[in-house]
């Protein structure tokens, strides 16, 4: 009656915890858990639930864990102390600062999200999901024995390691607002992983800083991870029409070199426009074209979140991600159900609000079409010397 039929023959599983929802940075802290809360509620308003395999997951190990991470730094995780309000002592491993604070159940919060994105990969790997979705994963920041922006262990490095435990070569694609750096650094002297990272650069000091043009691995030729880091630094302002022409051009030539055994797809919501910390004016739909473009490759795929700073707009697009991942994204009404927890938040009803409705008055676009071509020439080159 919804419109929601499981799809035959294919499999998508959903890899969720309500645990994780529940933990909160502080009050003024732009990444807000709770976004989850409203993204499932609005998948499961549209009856989503019911044509995916749904994981409740559990805490990652440490064993798991120290697949990446260092034992001191886990160490440290799990008993760093919430500092008292007026204490500014610093803490190692670039805890406690604005960006990374020490809040109550951090490690659980850590373990949950990396235990998530782990089984959505054993999914993969055992043939029992075509699509696996975390949408509590994907903070691409953390590094081995480092918290960096809002992220403090990688599920994505963790789940990427999962993976080539079965298959030769991964492709990452990161369309976070930021540069997928910690991910691009755990696989930066590897031709078993592919980086692919589209993000705003302006040289200064947007963060995390990297992620220029000509950052394509290590420089040395003989070490086997040249040419296979790649970076799409992009203006303020970029629209649907350039943003998916560019995914659907550079995926398409990454896929045709590398030929990868399956995709890892990071679907960081501040590339929105409207993002409290983002700057593109890429819509829900263009969002979700490069999910739409991913899946059509018919390649092993595994969703994650990210970023994404304003709830409303991260759980339209990641609602409707979901409805792309089970093939019933042309069938679902997209005026949001009358039924829809906390539906008041959503403003305007639609799943796909117009620019206007977002903005007021769209952000001016910095990227011209010589900047795109560019790109594009610029990466082709790359890939010439990517032969698998
Ligand atoms: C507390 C309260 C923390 C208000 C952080 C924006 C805040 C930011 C806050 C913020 C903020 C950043 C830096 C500066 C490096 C610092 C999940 C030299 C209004 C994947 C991480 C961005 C993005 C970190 C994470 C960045 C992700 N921007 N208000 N902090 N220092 N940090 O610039 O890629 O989306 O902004
Ligand atoms: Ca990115
Ligand atoms: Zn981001």
């Amino acid at each position: 009656a919804n419109g929601i039929v499981r799809p035959k023959g294919y499999n998508v599983s959903w890899h969720v915890n309500p645990e994780i929802e529940k933990h909160h940075f502080g009050n003024s802290h732009p990444m807000k858990p709770w976004r989850l809360t409203l993204s499932k509620g609005l998948i499961m308003s549209y009856g989503m639930h019911a044509a995916m395999d749904t994981f409740v997951t559990r805490q990652a190990t440490e064993e798991e864990m120290r697949d990446f991470h260092t034992e001191d730094y886990l160490e440290y995780l799990k008993t760093a102390k919430v500092a008292m309000p007026d204490d500014d002592t610093p803490m190692p491993y670039n805890l406690g600062g604005s960006d990374c604070p020490v809040f109550e159940g951090l490690f659980n919060y850590c373990s949950m999200y990396s235990g998530a994105s782990i089984d959505a990969a054993r999914k993969l790997c055992n043939n029992e999901s075509d699509i696996a979705i975390n949408w509590s994963g994907g903070l691409h920041h953390a590094k081995k024995a480092e918290a960096s922006g809002f992220c403090y262990a990688n599920d994505i490095v963790l789940a990427i390691l999962q993976i080539l435990r079965k298959y030769p070569r991964v492709l990452y694609v990161d369309i976070d607002v930021h540069h997928g750096d910690g991910v691009e650094e755990a696989f930066w002297s590897t031709d078993r992983v592919m980086t692919l990272s589209i993000h705003k650069y302006d040289g200064l000091s947007f963060f995390p800083g990297t992620g220029d043009l000509e950052r394509t691995g290590p420089p040395d030729e003989n070490n086997p991870g040249a040419h296979h880091a790649l970076n799409v630094p992009l203006s303020d302002g970029i629209n649907d029409e350039q943003y998916i022409w560019l995914f659907k051009t550079l995926v398409g030539k990454c896929v045709e070199r590398f030929r990868p055994n399956a995709i890892v797809l990071q679907c960081g919501a501040d590339s929105l426009a409207g993002d409290r910390l983002g700057r593109f004016n890429v819509q829900v739909q263009g969002h979700g074209a490069c999910v739409a473009y991913c899946k059509s490759l018919k390649i092993p795929l595994m969703l994650v979140g990210g970023g994404g700073y304003t709830p409303r707009n991260v759980a339209r697009a990641w609602a409707h991600e979901t409805s792309i991942a089970i093939g019933c994204d042309q069938t679902i009404d997209p005026i949001i159900p009358m039924h829809t927890p906390y539906r008041s938040h959503f403003r305007h009803e639609t799943l796909f609000p117009t620019l206007e409705q977002i903005l007021g008055d769209p952000r001016p676009n910095r990227n011209t079409p010589k900047k795109l071509d560019d790109i594009v020439q610029h990466v082709t080159e790359q890939l010439r010397f990517v032969n698998a």
